[in-house]
């Protein structure tokens, strides 16, 4: 049975520092996500505190939100058949060092904190976050 999604992916500042943002989508793209929509903006402190609400007992959310906005990044919807987990398979692990061979996160992740990209763990929450960074 066809179970189309969407997740919201954001390329984070380290990889976009890095000019490989491009390189990226083109990872997407390959392995058969749409791109829906994208754009790269900067974004404020308290609006990253509101994206991390999640994570706000966490020690490293303070550092977390000054990091994401720090600079520049990417975000997107992508669509393709069961994207959430698809997506979350891509990335690979939080920590780059644990992260397997052909993942995003093995191949551009310098760190637990700079790991070049985000991606929705869930449905629901991909839906959080689009609707976050895309309301229109
Ligand atoms: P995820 O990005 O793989 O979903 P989460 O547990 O949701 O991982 O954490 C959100 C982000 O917070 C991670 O991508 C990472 O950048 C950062 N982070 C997670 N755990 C740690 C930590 O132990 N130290 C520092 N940063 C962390
Ligand atoms: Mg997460």
């Amino acid at each position: 049975m066809s179970n189309l999604e969407q997740t919201l992916s954001i390329i984070k500042p380290d990889a976009v520092e890095r000019n490989l943002d491009r390189e990226i989508k083109e990872i997407f793209t390959h392995k058969g996500f749409n791109i829906v929509k994208e754009k790269k903006i900067q974004i404020t402190k308290p609006e990253a505190e509101q994206f991390y609400k999640v994570h706000e007992t966490k020690p490293f959310y303070n550092d977390l939100c000054a990091y994401l906005s720090s600079g520049p990044i990417v975000v997107m919807i992508l669509e393709k058949e069961n994207a959430v987990l698809a997506n979350r398979e891509i990335m690979g692990a939080t920590n780059p060092k644990e992260a397997k061979e052909g993942t995003i996160r093995k191949k551009f992740g310098i760190s637990i904190d700079k790991n070049s990209v985000h991606g929705s763990d869930s449905v629901d929450n991909a839906k959080i976050e689009i609707n976050f960074f895309f309301k229109d």
